[in-house]
């Protein structure tokens, strides 16, 4: 809940127009709108700036973002580093079924590791844009969200003391387990879809095994092969409720992912060091409206999709965008179009992606669910793909996001 406020005539309040919660991409995509505009404003975030350039998470970029980037000047960088995907595979049976979507659609993926972009938005904000942003903050709450004149205060990690930083809007980017959610009233309508199912997400120091991801459909669980670097790759594998890291040992890791990605005409995996190996809770979430009072959450403090069809990084990239442009425009001009038809506008794209990520868990976990008629109708949801040209056409575009409209 949001805190009381604190009081205002604290020696150490300052003021920014804006106060954004949070460095991960939404936040400092919005606080690089903001410096572009000449807005001052304030990021804080409670890790450091060496760990926040490392966390291991995304790579899958879709084509409108990194054009929405480049439109900003953030996509410098990542226009010269990143590779372009044109397909995927899907194994199932033994055999690999390639889906060649660029072939089909003109339209790629790029993959970028989450932290190489986060490096190139924090120099961009920071050092090129000259935008203040304090790292390892504590205890930070919001204040006031319902009236003209909201407040977040935090504590100084230097010095210990609290301070308050007064604004006219909080941008609420911290990810799913921040402040701006729980500072949400109670009432807020949040709904939630859980998978039912584990995985274990893996980062190997191992060149990618093919130059697409792969998708693994085994009567033993699903597993996937997602290409980071020319020397790092994302794996996955589907594990049993309740399991935890400990329970997958590096050998049981490589032969489940030898033995669930494997097909006839295909070479096994190149194995390599695991980086990083940690269970996650397979969830969405979605909260509507993602505004309260001049609180505007964005990304997954907004909505969580788990990264069954790589899209939270993509709709928190969508959601700056707007929140970033409705700020200025408000802030700049006084034009509050886009300030008040935020929440209804990222919903469109998010509720789209919710529903395919759905859909799609349905292809990977249903052939190792148990129940045979599940298992019937997921393999004929796969054929459909390589036998409906028009199926095919409908997949590859919620795949890649290239809907014209939401
Ligand atoms: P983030 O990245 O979590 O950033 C939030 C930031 O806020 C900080 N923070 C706070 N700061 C101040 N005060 C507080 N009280 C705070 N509490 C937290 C955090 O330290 C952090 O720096 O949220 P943001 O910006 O909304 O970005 C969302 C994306 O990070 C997320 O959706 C993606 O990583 C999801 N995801 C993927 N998305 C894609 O589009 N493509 C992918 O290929 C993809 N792969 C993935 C993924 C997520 C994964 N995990 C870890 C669940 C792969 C994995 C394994």
């Amino acid at each position: 809940m949001t805190s009381p406020s604190p009081h205002s005539n604290s020696p150490s309040a300052s003021r920014f127009p804006v106060v954004v919660v949070g460095a991960g991409p939404a936040g400092l995509t919005v606080g690089n709108i903001l410096r572009a505009a000449g807005v001052d404003c304030l990021v804080l975030e409670t890790e450091s700036r060496s760990f926040i350039e490392q966390r291991p998470r995304a790579g899958v970029i879709e084509e409108w973002a990194v054009r929405g980037l480049e439109q900003r000047g953030l996509a410098g960088r990542l226009v010269e580093r990143a590779e372009r995907h044109s397909e995927c595979e899907f194994r199932f049976d033994g055999h690999g079924y390639r889906f060649a979507y660029t072939e089909l659609t003109g339209r790629h993926h790029w993959i970028y590791p989450q932290p190489a972009l986060v490096t190139d938005l924090v120099r961009e904000y920071a050092d090129a844009r000259g935008g203040e942003i304090r790292f390892g903050v504590r205890d930070v709450r919001l204040h006031d969200l319902d009236s003209d004149r909201p407040a977040v205060s935090y504590t100084d990690p230097d010095s210990g003391e609290r301070r308050l930083v007064r604004c006219d809007f909080v941008a609420g980017c911290d990810g799913a387990r921040g402040a701006s959610r729980a500072a949400l009233p109670q009432r807020t309508p949040t709904t939630r879809h859980d998978y039912g199912v584990g995985w274990l997400a893996l980062l190997a120091e191992a060149p990618p095994s093919a130059d697409r991801v792969l998708f693994g459909m085994h009567p033993q669980g699903f597993a996937g092969h997602m290409p980071r670097s020319p020397e790092m790759t994302r794996y996955y594998l589907q594990c049993g409720p309740g399991e935890g890291p400990d329970d997958w040992p590096e050998e049981r890791v490589w032969a489940e992912l030898q033995q669930r990605l494997r097909a006839a005409d295909r070479p096994p995996l190149a194995e390599g060091r695991l980086l990083q190996k940690r269970v996650l809770d397979m969830h969405n979430y979605v909260v509507e409206p993602m505004v309260f009072g001049r609180l505007f959450l964005a990304g997954d403090a907004a909505h969580l999709v788990a990264p069954i069809a790589a899209k939270g990084m993509n709709l928190a990239l969508n959601d700056a965008f707007l929140l970033g442009d409705g700020l200025v425009d408000q802030l700049t001009r006084g034009d509050s179009t886009g300030l008040d038809g935020y929440s209804a506008a990222c919903l469109r794209r998010v509720w789209d992606y919710q529903e395919f990520s759905q859909w799609l868990s349905e292809i990977y976990h249903g052939t190792s669910c148990g129940d045979p008629y599940r298992a019937g109708t997921t393999l004929a949801r796969l054929r459909r793909l390589f036998t409906s040209p028009v199926a095919a056409a409908a997949f590859a575009e919620q795949y890649l996001g290239t809907a014209a409209g939401f």
